[in-house]
């Protein structure tokens, strides 16, 4: 059965030059792109982006962050689509949780400016997608 997940190439990970490592490990496990566009984000998106997060010590400095530059915003659909990209993404920790071969593992060092973002649910998919691409 195929899935949906929302996919973020994060302002650090589109400045440093990574949306093709991201993209090509996405096509080598073999998922695809359903969309792909480069973007700046609102404060308003990233709010709701991120709603879950609201009153903790990191949401202003994270809306900062997303807000900071264009990132790359793609969906990105396959077999256990969700849970994939979660794998090649690694912990949120890139240094305490992501694995060494994880995309955060790989390429990035600090909590915030992890590089990727993935949905993390059937739910949290949806409702992503939904305000990145209301058209899908
Ligand atoms: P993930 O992106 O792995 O789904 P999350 O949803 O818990 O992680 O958090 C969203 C983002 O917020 C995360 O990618 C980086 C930032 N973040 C999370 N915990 C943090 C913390 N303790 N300090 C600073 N930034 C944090
Ligand atoms: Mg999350």
């Amino acid at each position: 059965m195929s899935e949906r997940t929302l996919v973020l190439v994060k302002p650090d990970g589109v400045e440093r030059g990574l949306v093709g490592e991201v993209i090509a490990r996405i096509e080598r496990k073999g998922l695809r792109l359903a969309a792909l566009e480069l973007r700046t984000v609102s404060r308003e998106v990233a709010e709701q982006h991120y709603a879950e997060h609201d009153g903790k010590p990191f949401f202003t400095s994270l809306l900062d962050f997303i807000t900071s530059g264009p990132v790359v915003a793609a969906v990105v659909e396959g077999p256990r689509a969700i849970a994939a990209f979660r794998q090649l993404a690694g912990g949120t920790d890139p240094v305490e949780k992501a694995t060494p071969g994880s995309l955060r593992g790989d390429f990035a060092v600090e909590v915030e400016s992890n590089l990727v973002h993935g949905s993390d649910s059937p739910e949290s998919a949806a409702r992503e997608i939904k305000l990145w691409f209301p058209s899908l």
